[in-house]
């Protein structure tokens, strides 16, 4: 099995409630490794291009003001099957039926303003890193406490 990575953006919401540090601490603590991590205001071609599958939505003008509102957090995250964990992690779409124990369901009440976004297939996973990181903005590296993480065969 090999490990897998996947694209998140911490959206504007999570910026300006002050949840960043709280949503990249469930991250390291589950064992996810950063491999890239970048703050930048999402630009509008580059919203209209990342969220293109929604363009028909009556709510589709919203999403892109809210999403380039304020500046967000992207990242790189790697682990073994991180693409579906990833969504578990998340949680709903809709924050109000989001699980307790997911990031959406603790920290958000909100369709729209719903903290995160990741990646919902390792296609997607690789064109929307490969969208927002240039290959020297990866980093490479091995965690210390990696065998206490994953058996052998499991990474
Ligand atoms: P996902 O983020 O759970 O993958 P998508 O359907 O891909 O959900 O939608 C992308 C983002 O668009 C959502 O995270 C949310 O911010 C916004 N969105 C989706 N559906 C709605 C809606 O019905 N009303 C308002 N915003 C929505
Ligand atoms: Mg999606």
């Amino acid at each position: 099995m090999a490990l897998e990575r996947t694209f998140v953006i911490l959206k504007p919401d999570a910026l300006q409630r002050g949840l960043i540090g709280k949503v990249i601490s469930r991250f390291e603590e589950r064992g996810l490794k950063i491999v890239a991590d970048k703050m930048g205001r999402m630009e509008k071609r580059m919203c209209d291009e990342h969220y293109s599958h929604l363009k028909d939505k009556q709510f589709f003008t919203r999403l892109v003001s809210f999403m380039t509102s304020a500046p967000v957090i992207y990242m790189v995250l790697e682990g073994a099957e991180a693409v579906e964990m990833l969504r578990g992690m998340c949680g709903a779409t809709n924050a109000r039926k989001a699980a307790v124990g997911t990031i959406r369901g603790d920290f958000a009440l909100s369709t729209q303003c719903n903290i995160i976004h990741a990646s919902d297939s390792k296609e997607t996973a690789e064109k929307e890193v490969a969208r927002f990181f240039s290959k020297e903005e990866i980093f490479e590296w091995v965690p210390s406490f990696e065998k206490f993480i994953y058996a052998d065969d499991e990474k």
